[in-house]
């Protein structure tokens, strides 16, 4: 057996040289790259090394065992500093333990490369759908981030892990849902305000009755909302239902007057009108009122039907008014609740309230954190 090692400054040259000299059927024994020169291997040049070996007759078929006689091999060629001597049964060993290292990476390569994608692959489909569900891209990927971060390594391939954490990033984002706060032996006056339409003096219905049937709270009732006959009716005709006492008020100097008429109530919902926030004049208006009740509370009421831009800047015109939380309204409209995610992370404003259908007074829930998370991830089974 012949063996012997070549160095060059590419692969392709030291293939070129030994099968030039060592023939086509020659096997590579070892093969590495290396720095020369440099310190301590930094800056060297590259260079490229292989080992080959070949049958003394030029052959180098698998069945040719070594003989004993064929044991010590020698080496012909000259410049020793390029030819290692090894005895077969040597290089035999060393092939074993290369084959095996080779296995061990192929196996760790795979294993690796495995979860890695399966890693890559659970969070495009999570970003997808958070993103299908109108969730913001931006938010969406941190979100998925932080689930990355989260994931047990051992519990990446299952989609079902990846999406309760998911869950769990969110109701942290969201934080707990207010209910209405009381404080002992004073009334709380609160106000809700919002566009026309989303339906806040339905949610006053919802809410009064619900705190005056099963809280047994006494509730009174203040509309500023004089603009249409329809809209005053509209509350009282609810406050009629439910025995409630109703104030209108058409001037802004009755409104401190109404509020103290209620001095005795534990709890009164001011309904205003669906001011435009667009229109600065019916902005002040409201504003000028509100500053007369002096509301424990203003709520500003959202549909969940409307974008995410349109929710932002509806927020930021009402906010003139210190907006204390958020009720979202009509979530039976829709089957994407990423606005309400987008909303709350961009206002940094507590939930209250959510309603979900027209039916006063049953279509209000109070959800929780982790309730509305799920919600908001929604059924995700067809990943
Ligand atoms: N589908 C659905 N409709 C709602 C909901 N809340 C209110 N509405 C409807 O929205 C419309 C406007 O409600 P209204 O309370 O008058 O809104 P406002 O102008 O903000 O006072 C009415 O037809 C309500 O029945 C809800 O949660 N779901
Ligand atoms: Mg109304």
């Amino acid at each position: 057996m012949k063996i012997k090692r070549f160095v060059g400054d590419s692969f392709s040259e030291v293939m070129r040289q030994a099968k030039e000299q060592m023939g086509n059927d020659a096997v590579i024994l070892h093969s590495r790259r290396y720095k020369e020169g440099g310190l301590f291997g930094l800056f060297g040049r590259e260079k490229f090394e292989i080992t080959v070996a070949m049958d003394e007759n030029g052959r180098n078929d698998n069945q040719a065992t070594p003989t004993p006689a064929e044991d010590n091999v020698e080496i012909k060629e000259a410049d020793s500093s390029q030819f290692a001597v090894h005895s077969a049964s040597e290089i035999l060993q060393e092939i074993k333990l290369m084959k095996d290292m080779v296995e061990e990476l192929r196996e760790r390569i795979d294993d690796d490369g495995g979860s890695q994608d399966i890693i890559d692959r659970n969070s495009r489909l999570l970003y997808k759908h958070l993103v299908s569900r109108h969730v913001d891209e931006k938010l969406a990927n941190r979100i998925v981030k932080t689930v990355e971060e989260r994931a047990e390594a051992g519990q990446v391939h299952d989609y079902a892990h990846i999406r309760n954490l998911c869950v769990q990033v969110i109701a942290e984002l969201i934080r707990k849902p207010r209910d209405i706060e009381f404080k002992k032996g004073k009334t709380r006056v609160v106000a809700l305000i919002g566009p026309t339409g989303v339906g806040k003096t339905t949610t006053i219905a919802k809410l009064a009755a619900r705190f005056s049937l099963i809280e047994k709270k006494k509730i009174g009732l203040i509309t500023l909302d004089t603009y249409r006959i329809a809209a005053v009716e509209q509350l009282k005709i609810y406050a009629d239902i439910m025995g409630l006492p109703l104030q209108v008020v058409y001037k802004p100097s009755d409104l401190k007057a109404a509020v103290e008429h209620f001095s005795n109530r534990d709890l009164v919902f001011i309904d205003t009108a669906g001011r435009s926030p667009r229109n600065d004049e019916q902005m002040a208006e409201l504003v000028a009122l509100l500053r007369e009740a002096e509301p424990d509370e203003v709520i500003l009421v959202l549909s969940a039907t409307t974008n995410s831009d349109d929710l932002l800047d509806t927020f930021k015109r009402f906010n003139i008014m210190k907006i204390d939380k958020i009720i979202f309204t009509k979530l039976d409209e829709t089957n994407c609740y990423g606005s309400i995610l987008n909303t709350v992370h961009r206002t940094k404003k507590r939930l209250s309230y959510v309603t979900n259908g027209q039916n006063v007074p049953d279509d209000i829930e109070l959800l929780n954190d982790i309730q509305i998370a799920q919600m908001i991830v929604g059924d995700d089974s067809a990943s």
